[in-house]
């Protein structure tokens, strides 16, 4: 929905004597709403109302974003990056009437996103961005962030959840998904595999983007190389092994998340190119404890992704937006079979990863 009257009430707020001359909605995420708006013709800004209800401490996310930009903008000045278009009284966000929180962004010129991994090409990029995002912020103090959505890639306790929501079944949908209990049983025995290493300490905390897929990057429409990334409302601390993991469930699928579960193939060739581009722009910073659960980390990911669509579907659907009533049922089913595919590949996947280390 284009809330263009609003938007003509947030544009003078953030550019002096501002008058909204046209808006379009920008990619499609599941949880805020972004807005391409020119001002006056000609000054191009990106307008977006954050989720409260996902991000409860939004002072806390902008503060993380500012952090980060202005690290990222003082390393590499040079650099096409997002930064904050504060408002005209200096604030990084504003409230509207109805309490919902805009900030704005500097638009980039002359870039393309993509929805889907439509190349190798394309991987490499991607994974070469994220892997240079991840090594970029190195020199940063992980601890000066905040965790702003505490235990969001935790898969251990978004399997708690799920075991909660199916004996609350809220929404009396339990029994839809009698079928897929076997298999989610089966995977009980790894999902805390990553969480022990944490607490051990062989897992170093970073500062991680957590939600790393090719939409979140933004390319140069000519070149089509990897200019930054974009998204940075989960930056928080935690291990590069869920951005690696996600990258890769995001990618490698041949079908979108929503797709039939019949229809997912795991793209091997798709793996290869961002473990090369990964590798190639982090792999130096990694320890042996990283590369070791690289491949593992997907699978991970990709099962806790299959146990979040399936407790918003246990809910009622109050996360994750959807457009028709089994939709996280059929994304979460979609991910189960991903998961399933990622085992079968998983001594292919190792050896992919050994030739790049
Ligand atoms: C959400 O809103 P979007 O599409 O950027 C979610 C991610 C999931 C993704 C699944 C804050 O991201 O964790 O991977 O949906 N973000 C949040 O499509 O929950
Ligand atoms: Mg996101």
């Amino acid at each position: 929905m284009l809330h263009q009257s609003l938007l003509a009430t947030l544009v003078p707020q953030f550019i002096e004597g501002g008058i909204l001359t046209s808006a379009e909605v920008l990619h499609g995420g599941l949880i805020n709403a972004t807005y391409l708006v020119v001002s006056n013709g000609a000054d191009k800004l990106v307008l977006q109302r954050v989720n409260t209800a996902v991000f409860t401490k939004p002072e806390l996310v902008m503060s993380n974003i500012l952090r980060v930009t202005s690290h990222l903008k003082s390393t590499s000045p040079e650099a096409r990056n997002l930064h904050l278009t504060p408002s005209l009284d200096g604030a990084s966000f504003i409230l509207d009437g109805d309490g919902g929180l805009w900030r704005a962004f500097n638009y980039l010129e002359d870039c393309a996103g993509h929805e889907q991994v439509e190349s190798t090409e394309l991987a490499y990029e991607a994974g070469k961005a994220f892997g240079q995002f991840l090594t970029q912020l190195s020199d940063m103090d992980a601890s000066g962030l905040s965790e702003t959505i505490p235990n969001f890639h935790n898969t251990p306790m978004r399997l708690e959840a799920f075991d909660e929501a199916l004996s609350q079944d809220v929404a009396g949908r339990a029994h839809s998904i009698s079928a897929d209990l076997d298999l989610i049983a089966s995977y009980r025995s790894w999902v805390s595999v990553l969480e022990e290493l944490r607490a051990a300490g062989v897992l170093p905390t970073r500062i991680t983007h957590n939600d790393t897929k090719i939409s979140n990057v933004l390319f140069d429409a000519k070149t089509q190389k990897a200019v930054c990334v974009i998204d940075l409302d989960t930056v928080m601390p935690g291990t590069m092994l869920y951005d690696f993991g996600d990258l890769v469930r995001t990618s490698v699928n041949s079908v979108s998340e929503s797709a039939p579960a019949e229809e997912v193939k795991c793209r091997m060739d798709i793996f290869e190119a961002l473990v090369k581009g990964y590798l190639e722009a982090a792999g130096s910073a990694l320890n042996s404890a990283e590369k070791q659960h690289l491949v593992f980390s997907a699978k991970l990911i990709t099962f806790e992704l299959a146990l979040r669509f399936l407790t918003d579907y246990l809910q009622g659907d109050p996360y994750f937006r959807i457009s028709h009533e089994k939709e996280n049922l059929e994304r979460a089913r979609n991910q189960l079979r991903l998961v399933q595919i990622l085992e079968e590949n998983e001594t292919e996947m190792e050896q992919i990863v050994v030739r790049y280390l």
